[in-house]
């Protein structure tokens, strides 16, 4: 019998894979994960960047594709159309409202959580990097405010309402991103009780716990995170 070629998934625990992973455990979809060792910066590697000329991570490589795929949300565009799940119908009146959103998770909130992770990749002088964080600090804390505002709007728990989609998968690894990795104070979330309630309902669903134990992220991953103790988490 023929072989299904299956999707291959490039990461590293903690790291933006988190979301791609749990995407692909709600869609029961087959993979094969191939760790990347961001202590020994092998996602800088030739190899590693003939995938993603970034060296970022993560990648997908759907073989049904002529070239592997990066950028965290264009993954995850892809993969809820390609299943006609975990999104929302590319004719349907819900399209606007899910691209919308999910381009605000990923150019403005997970934008502005990398350059808090990273201070010194933006600016070299030590105050700088303190006020930089300390205003990206401000902003995410608006960005988590804003997004809990639309969750409250919904009848359900999640960003789209009654169903669990990529955009939930994204705001949960991003909040929990936020708690443990600013270089300035962890963001202030605890007080959104629309968001900590979709965070609760999604770290409970098997397969999002599934991929959290895979990731090494602990039972709490998204209401109580701690950092994984394995190497290269927080390079
Ligand atoms: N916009 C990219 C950002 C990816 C990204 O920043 N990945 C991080 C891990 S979460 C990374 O590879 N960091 C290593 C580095 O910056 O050298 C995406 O959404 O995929």
């Amino acid at each position: 019998m023929e072989k299904q070629a299956i999707y291959e998934l490039y990461g590293s625990p903690d790291s933006a894979n988190l979301v791609v992973r749990m995407a692909l455990e709600v869609l029961h979809q087959p993979y094969r994960y191939h760790a990347v060792d961001r202590s020994i910066q092998a996602h800088k590697s030739e190899t590693y960047r003939q995938l993603n000329p970034q060296g970022l991570l993560p990648v997908l490589v759907d073989p049904d594709q002529d070239a592997p795929l990066f950028e965290t949300a264009a993954i995850l565009l892809h993969m809820s159309d390609k299943h006609g799940s975990l999104g929302a119908l590319p004719n349907g009146p819900e399209r606007g409202r899910f691209l919308k959103w999910l381009f605000f998770l990923s150019s403005t909130l997970q934008s502005d959580l990398r350059v808090s992770f990273r201070p010194h990749v933006y600016v070299t002088d030590k105050a700088g990097q303190s006020e930089l964080v300390s205003t990206l600090g401000g902003r995410v804390n608006e960005h988590f405010a804003l997004l809990n505002a639309e969750i409250e709007k919904q009848q359900g728990s999640f960003l789209l309402g009654y169903e669990v989609s990529v955009l939930d998968l994204l705001l949960a690894a991003c909040a929990r991103w936020a708690v443990l990795y600013t270089h300035g104070e962890a963001a202030k979330i605890d007080h959104l009780s629309a968001l900590q309630e979709m965070l609760r309902t999604v770290e409970v669903m098997p397969e999002v716990a599934k991929a959290a134990e895979l990731e090494c992220l602990g039972p709490t991953p998204f209401t109580a995170p701690r950092v994984p103790d394995v190497p290269g988490v927080t390079d």
